[in-house]
């Protein structure tokens, strides 16, 4: 059995899907990403290539010029990019699943036909903006103004953390109105809109993420999605979606480091023999094959819910919760097998290392998928 997806057991859809995905990451990504870690930034270009083969449009419907995948498929997609970076699937993942929902449950169709369609076809990118600097885990204290002036809606005020903030063509910016939260469609070239400096964080260095300043952007009406004052719930309903995807992103990022550690204890001798002869050595590798299999089990059996229309957003804070939990627990085994050169930046599992640990933090920390997991048990009545 082999740490990877294995192929043969997938329909014929997702084979092509993860041998396609799979060959990009090989190509076109893997042999990069120590160097897009190290300049904390890879070209948009990567993007765009994904986007011609149809990445940008995993999850969007047929009639709306994307693939219109199962999650499942998705989610198979999206491991194979982010055993080779979990940079650029973060980028995808983001696009993919909030976005993308978002404006397939709540766009109407002119919207749909005017930005999904581009989104699905990889023309144009999009990011989302919810978190400010008085408002992480508590997502519904955000205070960026939404004022109706006439024909227009003028955006005001600061976000924080936004992922593709400075490289997206869009966001989804989350804002206040006098009747509650909205959703806004925000083109990043909108006067007003204005990323910060990328932020250099310690892990997932090469992917977008800034501060924004949002300075009076004047949007044309039609740019609500949906009703005034229900945004917050279908950003909630984004982020079910979203923490699917770094569940698997934490199972991808797990994943190689499993593989290191495989081959580099077959390796690395001491004591006279190679390190996989200890006992000590080969407990540590069954944990680790063990929950990163778990990990992706969890997530599909979720992804498989979602399919059959379930509301899964306790199982999708189960499945994101496990999944970056095993990641953050299996790369600091992997550093430690590796010993010494585990803490080299010339070794490949430090980046993993870093780059596992905000799956514990964004898109909701592991704490407020407790409180979601925790809040399902008593379900309001
Ligand atoms: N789908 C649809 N609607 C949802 C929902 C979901 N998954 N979760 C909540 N809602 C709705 C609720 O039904 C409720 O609607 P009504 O007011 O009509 O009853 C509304 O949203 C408020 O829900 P709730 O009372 O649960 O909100 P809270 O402020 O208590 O907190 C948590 C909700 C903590 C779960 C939310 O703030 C959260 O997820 N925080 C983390 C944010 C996050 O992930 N940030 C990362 C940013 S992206 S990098």
């Amino acid at each position: 059995m082999s740490i990877a997806i294995e192929l043969p057991g997938l329909s014929e859809t997702q084979r092509q899907i993860v041998e396609l995905a799979r060959e990009f990451a090989r190509t076109k990504i893997e042999p990069f990403a120590a160097e897009w870690d190290r300049r904390a930034h890879f070209d948009r270009e990567v993007i765009d290539e994904l986007g011609r083969l149809g990445f940008l449009g995993m999850c969007a419907p047929e009639e709306f010029d994307g693939m219109g995948l199962d999650t499942v498929t998705y989610l198979l997609a999206l491991e194979e990019i982010a055993a080779a970076d979990a940079s650029v699937a973060v980028s995808l993942s983001i696009h993919n699943a909030i976005p993308t929902t978002m404006l397939t449950r709540h766009g109407s169709d002119a919207q749909k036909k005017r930005w999904l369609k581009a989104m699905a076809r990889g023309e144009l990118l999009a990011g989302f903006a919810l978190s400010e600097p008085e408002a992480g885990s508590d997502a519904a204290a955000l205070c960026t103004r939404a004022v109706r002036d006439g024909d227009a809606w003028v955006l005001s005020g600061a976000k924080a953390w936004a992922t593709n903030g400075g490289t997206a063509d869009l966001m989804m910016v989350m804002a206040r109105s006098e009747h509650g939260i909205c959703a806004f469609i925000v083109p990043t070239d909108a006067p007003g809109y204005r990323p910060g400096t990328p932020e250099d964080k310690m892990g997932l260095r090469a992917s977008n993420t800034v501060a924004l300043a949002l300075e009076d952007v004047r949007l044309p009406a039609d740019h609500l999605l949906g009703e005034e004052g229900e945004g917050f719930g279908y950003a909630m309903e984004g982020l079910d979606a979203g923490r699917l995807g770094i569940a698997v992103q934490a199972v991808g990022i797990a994943r190689r480091a499993l593989e290191h550690s495989v081959a580099y204890c077959a390796e690395r001798r001491q004591f006279g023999r190679p390190l996989r002869e200890f006992q000590a050595v080969q407990f540590k590798l069954a944990d680790m094959a063990t929950r990163v299999e778990a990990a992706r089990a969890l997530a599909h059996v979720v992804a498989t819910r979602r399919d059959r229309g379930e509301d899964t957003s306790m199982p999708a804070s189960m499945a994101k919760l496990f999944a970056s939990e095993a990641a953050m627990w299996v790369t600091t085994q992997a550093v430690q097998l590796f010993g010494g050169y585990g803490y080299m930046r010339d070794f490949p599992v430090e980046k993993l290392f870093r780059d596992a640990k905000v799956t514990e933090i964004y898109e909701g920390t592991s704490e407020i998928q407790r409180i979601i997991v925790a809040r399902g048990l008593y379900p309001r009545g």
